[in-house]
């Protein structure tokens, strides 16, 4: 018997039911993904223990030998990775990483532009609904309405009209690769700091699936859980010369003491994702999400953009007669869990969305292949039509588990 499941049944038995939960079902969150055993193992360290408020050989508590040898290993894993000048791996997450780079650069009324929200921007590039829009004067760029792709003469022509701070690329919805060559010239030219949040594509990065920001941009940040694989957290990467305003804007700026323990799990995950094996599950990622792409597409669901060349697919539902929260109600019924999602031009409100996002990095993760795209496209294509008939639902569920059970699920199997 464990510790755990001697001393707290109760959470025991929610630790084994999310187990159960993540094998018989197919993950399709676009952010989500499963870490390593050996990263859930760093995470459940005596790290726990610690409180370390500075940083490596400048700490304000004693009693951390141990503590700076961990974080400088994470540190020097996150430049050598992603070729980076100076790294930060203390933000708890990726909302307080982007925080720390506005505190970082600019002050409350500021301008910043990025990208829309229901254009597949995330809360904190400027959202009215986040402390970013509050706090700034937020502007923001949209897709192109014909393409569904980043229209960089609309940014230029707003970088130049506004001379925004900061300018911020990165999203949580666009299934395209960036071009970060444009994206600083455009910086350059509206002289503004150029900051590029690859939360979703880092892990594609790190494969060399994605093109790097690095060499680009002023600051990067990622949160490490997404397509990186490791544990909830968050790195800041940027240049030699915004080492200490960054480092300042996470602490004692934003947060007290660093999370030791994830610190652990975030340098174990750099170390996986420097393994030559993690290129090859960058690259499957992306052509599963291919795949899975060109199937929707086959069966006529309209892709923002038409398809992907990332990990994700952004679908409008409005021609199949669904909305997109009763498409991922459904959907769930049926064992397939991924989330409902504004899209560009979105006209209804954003509890009940015209469309669904998806990704391929968990199912990719767990060995998922073509083969298994093809049966995820069908299937969601019968769910579009028998949305409220929980019978087949719930029979297809079985169908779900039965394909899930052939796959191991890493961190756990
Ligand atoms: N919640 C994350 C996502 O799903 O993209 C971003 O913060």
């Amino acid at each position: 018997m464990s510790a755990l499941e001697k001393n707290d049944p109760e959470i025991y038995k929610l630790v084994k039911a999310e187990e159960a939960y993540q094998r018989a079902t197919i993950r399709l969150i676009a952010s989500e993904n499963y870490t390593s055993k050996a990263v859930l193992e760093a995470c459940g360290t005596v790290f726990q223990n610690k409180y370390s408020e500075g940083y490596p050989g400048a700490r304000f508590y004693q009693g951390q030998v141990n503590c700076d040898a961990l974080e400088t290993v994470a540190i020097e894993r996150a430049k050598k990775l992603f070729g980076a000048e100076h790294a930060n791996v203390q933000p708890y997450s990726g909302s307080p990483a982007n925080l720390a780079v506005y505190l970082a650069f600019a002050k409350p009324g500021d301008t910043v532009l990025g990208l829309n929200l229901s254009h597949g921007g995330h809360l904190t590039h400027g959202s009215k609904a986040s402390a970013t829009g509050k706090w700034f004067n937020a502007v923001h760029y949209n897709l192109n309405p014909e393409t569904g792709l980043l229209d960089y003469d609309e940014i230029r022509k707003l970088a130049l009209e506004h001379r925004p701070k900061i300018l911020i690329a990165g999203h949580s919805a666009y299934p395209r690769q960036l071009d970060f060559a444009k994206f600083r010239a455009i910086a350059d030219e509206a002289g503004c700091i150029l900051f590029v949040d690859m939360a979703h594509f880092a892990g594609l990065v790190a494969g060399g699936a994605h093109p790097n920001p690095v060499p680009y941009a002023d600051v990067v940040t990622t949160t490490t859980h997404k397509t990186l694989r490791g544990p909830r957290g968050a790195l800041i990467l940027c240049k030699e010369i915004h080492a200490k305003a960054i480092d300042k804007a996470v602490f004692p700026g934003l947060q007290g003491g660093p999370h030791n323990a994830t610190t652990a799990g975030i340098a174990v995950a750099l170390g996986e994702a420097m393994l030559p094996s993690f290129k090859d599950y960058a690259a499957k990622t992306c052509a599963n999400a291919k795949t899975l792409a060109g199937e929707l597409v086959a069966r006529g669901f309209n892709l923002v953009s038409g398809g992907t060349d990332n990990h994700l697919m952004l679908i409008d539902l409005s021609n199949k007669g669904v909305t997109g929260k009763e498409m991922a109600v459904a959907l769930e019924k049926a064992g397939i869990v991924l989330n409902y999602n504004t899209v560009p031009g979105e006209t209804r409100k954003a509890s009940d969305p015209s469309g669904i996002r998806l990704g391929t990095p968990s199912v990719t993760s767990r060995g998922f292949g073509a083969d298994e795209m093809k049966k995820i496209a069908a299937w969601m294509d019968a769910v579009a039509g028998k949305v409220g008939d929980d019978a087949f639902l719930t029979g297809l569920a079985k169908e779900v588990e039965a394909l899930c059970s052939k796959f191991p699920v890493p961190g756990i199997d």
